[in-house]
């Protein structure tokens, strides 16, 4: 069959054309629209029905026996069971009703994070939250692992967060306009290959390079020289991990004390500027916040801060900061910085200056921004108010009763007694793994779909096989993406799996609350009706969509994005009072009473440098001295088809490669490709080395996503890092995750 005949599919990493042959899926064909495809959708054929595909509904033997541990061990060591569906529906439905029924909903965790599959129906995260409020409700988790910190700090400043990252001043502004792009955890166009929901057509490399032609000069901030592409010839200041925002606050000093700061911009668009500068002048702490003694901080030149200052303000000068730098404890801190030092050169608003939020973390950032109004699966209320920060999960479930603080608020933490996950995998995405089996044990039961034996699969009591997005129909409808795709089905589910809607549709038929849950819809019904209900919305915002027989027979649809480029914040600049922030100013808050009010040590009134627990600047670094970055894989998306060829082949000898320079390597008798251990007080991780001359002495690198499998003595075989990072919230305001904090030594295994 001709290529451009072959059922389309949509995943976070691209669209595909389907080749199959005999009922098998026998090869993915990138779309032909698509200029940059991403080798990350080869991923899937080998595994779709390999030996770590689910195929039938698992019990786990100790659960069953009604002992946590049965003669194979705890959960995540045991042994488990094949069941028929329709026992393990029942199993299910009794259970969410014991837990019910005894201790309320509040003793469900249905928080479920996780990226899941593309496709606006079958969305396992859209799923799971309506089946859970359908049953009464759940205890939810609230914001990301990706950007915790500035979703809770940043509304603050801005009065929002989420607009100002989706509408980031696009690559079509910066190009031709910006002089001078600074980025602080440089441009990683390999997580451009990434959006949720799907990708058309990619864009990040051409958008950086055609800015680059155009003549914008790049200065990349990060420990390695990878964060940024070779083609774009960045000037490299290789910074000491976890330090942006001394440096930030040097610049900032800088431009006060030669002079440089835009004082109109100040006085029209802000609040707080005195409050800075007495802290910048050392005149709250005592320690003036000079280039010096940011050099000794970051170690970059003290000279080098000065000379950055001036050219920024000397051009028209765009700073990014990568969401990475939100990833670390006081991660509210670097993002404040920048937009303090971007307020102070005066350009937020004008085409190619300001500030952008991490350019390339997914492929729309720095894209046209519209907000297309796609429907989707109504969702119900949830009657449990009660929640926990997404990455204080272990904390909850090791500490019932005791209480955190939130964004100025303090709050109780449940007594959860079942965890119910789908579309996630929290032994890949969490910190501090080994703490997380030992939380993990706590609740009475763990209910999983998946449709691979990832390790959340074999931690869990009730395993339930789902489809994959090529087993079933669906449609992709991405909020920032330009493209709508008919997602056909290109192949019968494997074995027993059933879609995440069935599977839920079941229960609460079991439950006597089928009805609430589907409205009678079957899934074809569900798709028709979030098609409709778009169309009627894009026909109410004067958009338009085909209909959907149309979108079936072409397979996909582009829509035309709008040609002005995108200026983030263009609006207020123009007319602060009548496009005033939702700050209570109404104007950026470079210091924030409210915030200060809440008395946070952890997190004061206006950006500040407060010295983590673990950098290479702390005493730890004795015992432990590299600082260990732990970056988005480039030949997946997290733990997403670690098992798949394409990002085995990424792997020496079946470890994770893991970035030293060779200098650290030598005094540690590592050589290239050698295997080692990478450990810390919280565990250890195997990996296999790969020296590096553009990686900064003290800095090692390796990237999230292997599957976790630890060993009797806690040693993750797999490689997972996470098994290093401290579990601890970023401050007392956000509680994000702090994976970026953390140092290790590494030795020849
Ligand atoms: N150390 C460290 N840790 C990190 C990070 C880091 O930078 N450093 N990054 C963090 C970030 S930003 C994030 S967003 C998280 C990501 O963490 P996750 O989103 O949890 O990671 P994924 O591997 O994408 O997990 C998705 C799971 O859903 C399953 N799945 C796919 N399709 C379906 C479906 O249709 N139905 C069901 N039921 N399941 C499905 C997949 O098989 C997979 O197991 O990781 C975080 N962890
Ligand atoms: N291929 C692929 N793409 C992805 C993902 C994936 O799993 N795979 N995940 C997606 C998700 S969920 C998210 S949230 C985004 C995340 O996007 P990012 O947060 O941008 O991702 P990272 O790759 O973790 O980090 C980017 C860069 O920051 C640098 N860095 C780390 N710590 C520091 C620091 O302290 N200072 C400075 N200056 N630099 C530092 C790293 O060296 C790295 O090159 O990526 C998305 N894109
Ligand atoms: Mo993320």
């Amino acid at each position: 069959m001709p290529e451009k005949d072959m059922a389309l599919t949509s995943t976070h990493w691209g669209t595909y054309r389907v080749e199959v042959s005999d009922g098998r899926v026998v090869a993915l064909h990138p779309f032909e629209r698509d200029p940059d495809p991403s080798p990350i959708g080869h991923g899937i054929a080998a595994t779709i029905d390999d030996d770590k595909r689910i195929r039938t509904p698992m019990v786990r033997r100790g659960w069953r026996n009604g002992t946590s541990k049965s003669a194979d061990g705890e959960r995540g060591r045991d042994t488990f069971e094949a069941v028929s569906w329709d026992e393990a529906e029942s199993l299910v439905a009794d259970e969410l009703n014991r837990v019910r029924r005894t201790f309320g909903n509040s003793a469900i965790y249905g928080g479920s994070y996780g990226w899941a599959s593309a496709g606006r129906f079958h969305h396992a995260q859209s799923q799971i939250h309506r089946f859970l409020n359908c049953i009464g409700g759940y205890t939810r988790s609230v914001n990301t692992y990706s950007y915790a910190a500035a979703e809770v700090a940043i509304p603050h400043v801005l009065g929002d967060f989420k607009t100002f990252v989706n509408s980031t001043t696009s690559w079509s502004s910066v190009s031709g306009n910006t002089e001078l792009f600074v980025a602080f955890g440089g441009v990683p166009v390999k997580n451009g290959q990434i959006d949720n929901g799907g990708v058309g057509e990619h864009g990040q490399r051409t958008g950086i390079l055609e800015a680059a032609r155009n003549g914008t000069s790049f200065v990349n901030v990060s420990p390695t020289r990878a964060s940024m592409p070779a083609e774009v010839n960045a000037e490299w200041l290789d910074i000491r991990p976890c330090t942006d925002t001394a440096l930030m606050l040097a610049l900032a000093y800088v431009l006060l004390e030669e002079d440089l700061a835009d004082r109109k911009f100040l006085e029209r668009f802000t609040v707080g500027i005195e409050k800075v500068e007495q802290y910048l002048q050392g005149r709250i702490d005592g320690v003036a916040k000079t280039p010096d003694w940011a050099a000794g901080i970051c170690q970059i030149a003290s000279e080098d801060i000065r000379s950055l200052a001036r050219k920024m303000a000397a051009k028209r000068c765009k700073i990014s900061v990568s969401w990475s730098l939100t990833r670390q404890q006081y991660g509210e801190q670097p993002f404040w910085a920048g937009i303090t030092v971007a307020a102070m050169l005066g350009q937020i608003g004008l085409p190619g200056g300001g500030i952008g939020f991490g350019y390339s973390a997914t492929n729309g950032i720095g894209a046209q921004y519209q907000r297309l109004p796609y429907a989707s699966l109504p969702q119900g209320e949830n009657p449990v108010s009660g929640f926990i920060p997404v990455a204080r999960i272990a904390d909850m479930l090791l500490n019932p009763g005791s209480t955190f603080t939130y964004d100025g608020e303090t709050h109780t933490y449940p007594d959860i007694r079942l965890v119910y996950w789908a579309g996630g995998n929290p032994f890949h995405h969490h910190q501090d793994l080994n703490r997380l089996d030992r939380a993990w044990q706590v609740p009475e039961t763990i209910i999983t779909h998946d449709w691979c034996w990832t390790s959340t699969a074999r931690f869990s009591d009730i395993v339930l096989p789902c489809t994959t997005h090529l087993e079933r129909a669906d449609l992709a409808l991405s909020p920032r993406d330009a493209y709508v795709v008919s997602m056909q089905q290109a192949i019968q589910p494997t074995g027993n799996a059933r879609d995440d809607y069935s599977i839920f549709s079941a229960i609460a038929r079991k439950m006597g609350l089928e009805l609430e849950f589907t409205e009678g819809k079957t899934a074809e019904e569900w798709v028709t009706w979030i098609y409709d209900s778009s169309r009627q919305r894009f026909a109410r915002a004067g958009l338009e969509l085909p209909t959907l027989d149309d979108l079936k027979s072409a397979g996909w649809h582009k829509i035309d994005m709008p040609d002005e480029p995108t200026v983030m914040l263009e609006a207020f600049r123009k007319s602060s009072e009548t496009a005033p922030l939702k700050t209570p100013s109404g104007r950026i808050e470079l210091f924030s009473e409210k915030v200060a009010a809440f008395g946070y040590r952890d997190c004061p009134g206006h950006a500040a440098w407060l010295p983590p627990d673990e950098w290479l600047g702390s005493p730890d670094k004795e015992r432990y001295p590299l600082h260990l970055i732990c970056v988005q894989p480039q030949t997946k998306l997290h733990s997403q088809l670690d098992h798949g060829p394409v990002s085995q082949a990424a792997k020496i000898d079946g470890c994770e490669p893991v970035h030293i320079c060779p200098a650290d390597a030598a005094a540690r008798g590592i050589s290239n490709r050698q295997r080692v251990k990478i450990f810390n007080e919280r565990g250890t991780c195997r990996a296999a080395a790969v020296l590096d001359d553009d990686i900064r002495p003290g800095v090692v690198q390796i990237n999230t996503g292997a599957w976790y499998d630890p060993d009797e003595n806690g040693t993750c075989k797999g490689g997972n890092p996470n098994v290093l990072t401290p579990d601890i919230g970023t401050s007392s305001l956000a509680q994000g995750p702090s994976a970026h904090s953390c140092l290790v030594e590494i030795a020849p295994a």
